[in-house]
């Protein structure tokens, strides 16, 4: 409410929106934490767009955003990376805002008590009430976005968001119910203390990546010092850590993913705009993941993401093998 007394023409709609978010956030947080003790672990036996096996509180976390918000009269379509198509809202029924979500993220560590989280990204409608909403308001810029966040459900759960000023983190009070502000303006140091990559997938990357992972892990006798090492293969989990702490999350294109493994619209953009609010940066190598211009509601990129000076090395190697033609 304060932020939005920052706006004197805000409606209250968005802070209802990130509200909803919060609720369905609750709900979600109170399965992952019984996860063990109901029928809610394994896979579902189905497949997502991506060709990923969809886990059960998966599903549970996707339905739950999606009813959290379909019918409030706030947004007038959402897109999953777990639904091949978007949702349009009821027309009577559609909002000004537009929010893509990815509900659960790290769904492979669900199963072994691991830290996952749900990345949230909202966008204001390009559509018209006469045209209705349609890919269109999805298929928008990272730089266009009008808040985006987490919620991390891990020792406890965090929502961590912001709308433009600042980013701010949340903690859950399970006594009370309640989001309570325990991390206000979060800022990201310049230069990070870990590093964070597969590098199980170092013989399928290109040389400058092979360099800045090396330059990471041995410091290059001169910028860049070396970095501990630390892997969750939760994104959010791992860029929660290098956020507060200071450090780099590098997801890059390999011969397995020439693209990258990680979605533009579901995780890299919301992620790219929370980072560059705390002070960091966030390249596919080669430009801002906020400058991007979505193409396919399930496009992936390559994602180098954290600490500013960091990423401004790791973008100039990859940045200058990328300018090389192709022989
Ligand atoms: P899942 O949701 O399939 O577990 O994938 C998680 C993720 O999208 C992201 O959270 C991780 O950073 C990345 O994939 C881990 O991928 P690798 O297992 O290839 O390292």
């Amino acid at each position: 409410m304060e932020q939005e007394r920052l706006h004197p023409e805000a409606t209250g709609e968005l802070s209802n929106l990130l509200y909803d978010i919060c609720l369905a956030a609750k709900i979600i947080s109170r399965q992952v934490r019984r996860a063990g003790l109901t029928d809610i672990l394994g896979g579902s036996g189905t497949l997502n767009v991506s060709g990923d096996l969809q886990q059960k509180l998966d599903m549970f976390a996707n339905e739950t955003v999606r009813n959290a918000v379909q019918h409030t009269g706030r947004v007038c379509i959402t897109a999953s990376e777990e639904d091949e198509a978007p949702l349009v809202c009821p027309r009577e029924e559609q909002g000004k805002y537009v929010l893509l979500y990815d509900p659960l993220d790290g769904s492979t560590n669900i199963d072994v008590n691991v830290s996952i989280g749900t990345i949230f990204s909202i966008h204001r409608r390009v559509t018209g009430q006469q045209e209705g909403a349609s890919d269109r308001d999805c298929l928008q810029p990272g730089y266009r976005q009008t808040a985006a966040g987490y919620i991390l459900y891990g020792s406890s759960t965090m929502l961590v968001y912001t709308t433009g000023q600042g980013v701010h983190g949340f903690t859950l009070d399970p006594t009370i119910g309640e989001f309570l502000l325990s991390h206000p303006s979060i800022r990201t140091p310049a230069v990070g203390r870990y590093y964070s990559v597969n590098e199980s997938n170092w013989n399928r990357w290109s040389p400058a990546v092979q360099r800045v992972v090396g330059a990471f892990k041995n410091g290059d006798g001169g910028a860049v010092q070396a970095k501990n090492a630390r892997y969750i293969g939760s994104l959010v989990a791992d860029f929660h850590r290098n956020l507060i702490s200071g450090g780099i999350f590098l997801y890059p294109a390999a011969t397995n993913y020439p693209q990258g493994k990680l979605r533009l619209l579901y995780e890299a953009a919301p992620l790219a705009l929370v980072v560059e609010q705390a002070g960091g940066r966030a390249t596919d190598g080669c430009r801002s993941i906020l400058d991007i211009v979505p193409e396919d509601l399930h496009q992936k990129t390559p994602l180098v993401i954290g600490s500013r000076d960091d990423v401004a090395f790791a973008a100039r190697v990859i940045g200058a093998e990328a300018a090389v033609p192709a022989k």
